[in-house]
């Protein structure tokens, strides 16, 4: 029988310990698929960051190292810099990059650190129990925020991307969502349009994917999926922020 479905080779055998309908596990997948289909695993070289995808290094079949909260922009700079031939990426959590690492992301992208970044946004702290991120939505329901978020009290979300979009050394920041598989299809384009641009050497790339967090937002699987769609896409459109044919 033909085979039609099997493990990327840049993911190792190990079982995930994400939560039942988490969506980390799909963009780890949509990123194992990018790196199998440009055949750039062995020269690439992974960052996790805190949060659930501490582990990250146990799933990618490539060179993994890890960062302190944040950081991770910082430690792939020092890496790409030093191994210009390797493929850098860093995986990291709305907490992550838009809290602690809010610094770290601009600079990289402002200096244009020839990088890519996976942001994943699921509009809350996951790992440390369902604290207000930078993401959260107004009127979203959190443990810090148990009447949902005040924004005359503690201010609005940071859209990252339409942020980092305005800084001239971001050459690709694109927003995708995991909600359905048309948008995994179209999540899967940008990943691998962001690792290209790298490969191309042109400078840093971005792609923030929109996804779930059933267990901190206290909802099933399912009902997460509908959520995302119902809430995050309107304060998060999707699409192409800056791309390389605008920054010529
Ligand atoms: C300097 C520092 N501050 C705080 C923490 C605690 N901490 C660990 S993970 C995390 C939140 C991670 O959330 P996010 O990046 O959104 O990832 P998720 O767990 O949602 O995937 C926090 C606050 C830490 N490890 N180090
Ligand atoms: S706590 Fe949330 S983000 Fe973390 S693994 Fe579970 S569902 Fe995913």
């Amino acid at each position: 029988m033909k085979k039609v479905f099997d493990r990327p080779q840049a993911m190792t055998e190990k079982q995930m310990h994400y939560c039942p309908g988490c969506t980390h596990g799909i963009i780890h997948r949509l990123l194992a698929e990018a790196i199998d289909e440009l055949n750039v695993r062995e020269k690439t070289i992974g960052v996790a960051p805190v949060g659930c995808a501490v582990l990250a290094y146990e799933y990618f079949n490539c060179d993994m190292q890890q960062a302190a909260h944040g950081r991770a922009p910082a430690v792939a700079t020092g890496i790409k810099r030093t191994n210009p031939d390797n493929v850098v990426f860093t995986y990291q959590g709305d907490g992550d990059l838009a809290s602690i690492g809010c610094a770290e992301i601009v600079h990289a992208a402002a200096r244009g650190e020839k990088i890519s970044t996976i942001f994943v946004n699921n509009a809350i702290y996951g790992m440390t129990g369902g604290q207000m991120a930078p993401t959260t939505l107004v009127g979203q329901t959190t443990t810090t925020s148990p009447y949902g978020r005040d924004s005359s009290h503690v201010g609005y979300p940071i859209q990252v991307s339409e942020m980092l979009a305005t800084l001239q050394g971001a050459v690709y920041v694109a927003r995708v969502s995991v909600h359905d598989v048309p948008h995994i299809l179209k999540a899967k384009k940008a990943i691998k349009k962001a690792l290209e641009i790298q490969i191309k050497g042109l400078g840093f790339s971005i792609v923030e994917v929109l996804s779930t967090c059933p267990t901190n937002w206290g909802k099933t699987p399912l009902d997460s999926l509908e959520w995302l769609q119902q809430n995050m896409l309107e304060y998060y459109p999707l699409g192409e922020y800056r791309t390389p044919e605008e920054g010529k």
